[in-house]
């Protein structure tokens, strides 16, 4: 059986997060280069998440949509917002697919339901044949409609997680705009290569939440989440898609890139 890998595109990688709508296509067809690289040489199966960035975070903030259906623009507002992540996921399929990669999108909101913003229904059955068939399935962080509060907003970490849980992947690969996890953010000087249950207290105490027009919680609550998985048994790497074959050393394992969390 070949190796599952959730590959995860931060939004603030694939998108401008200062801008709206601005959509990096170079960081994408840089990934989508090594990535067809990758498959050419090494034999595993792939399911992308893609964050929200200038599509989601501007609008799921605007909208107020993790209030749920609380105000006089909320239904329409939440329409938009899912429609902005439908147009940031065909900008990422489309590269993709320029790259010979079959990927597939698979709404989240479509198949996805939460109740107090966890994940209450999660329909998986699509991810699981377009795997068997040889595609890869492509989902993102989105508005999702919530049993408890009408609305909110399912970040692509926890749809991550979800997945973990669900499919048990060889291993998790987080792609940010940074070098991987430091113990001196923001001065960005003291690189953590590896985190294990030695020194995850020290990094914890280390990680202060940052605070930005980020819905969906900043690095302090990715980095919770990430923990979460690999206390699952496996493997994650925060590593930094920006610079040149992290992404194929990542996949190849032949050097160590980032950041890499067992537990
Ligand atoms: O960027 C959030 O997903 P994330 C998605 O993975 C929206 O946290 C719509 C803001």
């Amino acid at each position: 059986m070949p190796k599952l890998i959730i590959l995860k595109l931060g939004g603030s990688v694939i998108t401008n997060k200062k801008g709206f709508k601005d959509v990096k296509i170079n960081v994408l067809e840089k990934v989508s280069a090594e990535l067809a690289e990758a498959m050419k040489i090494y034999n595993f199966k792939l399911i992308i998440i893609h964050g929200g960035g200038s599509f989601g975070h501007p609008l799921a903030y605007k909208f107020k949509i993790t209030e749920g259906f609380k105000y006089e623009n909320s239904i329409l507002g939440f329409s938009e917002t899912i429609d902005s992540m439908r147009e940031l996921s065909l900008h990422v399929t489309h590269v993709l697919r320029k790259f010979d990669i079959p990927a597939m999108p698979i709404q989240t909101s479509a198949i996805a339901l939460t109740k107090k913003d966890k994940i209450s229904e999660f329909f998986s059955d699509s991810i699981n044949i377009a795997l068997e068939n040889g595609l890869v399935p492509v989902l993102w962080g989105d508005a999702v409609l919530d049993l408890e509060k009408g609305c909110t907003i399912l970040s692509g970490d926890e749809i991550i997680y979800h997945l973990s849980k669900q499919l048990r992947p060889y291993k998790v690969i987080f792609g940010t705009d940074v070098d991987g996890v430091f113990l001196d953010f923001p001065t960005n000087l003291k690189l953590v290569h590896k985190i294990n249950s030695d020194n995850l207290n020290e990094v914890l105490k280390a990680i202060r939440p940052v605070e930005y027009t980020d819905v969906t919680g900043g690095f302090y609550r990715k980095m919770k989440v990430i923990v979460d998985i690999a206390k699952m048994g496996i493997k994650v790497q925060i590593i930094n898609l920006l610079k040149e074959e992290n992404l194929l050393k990542s996949i190849s394992e032949k050097e160590i890139v980032g950041t890499v969390i067992e537990l």
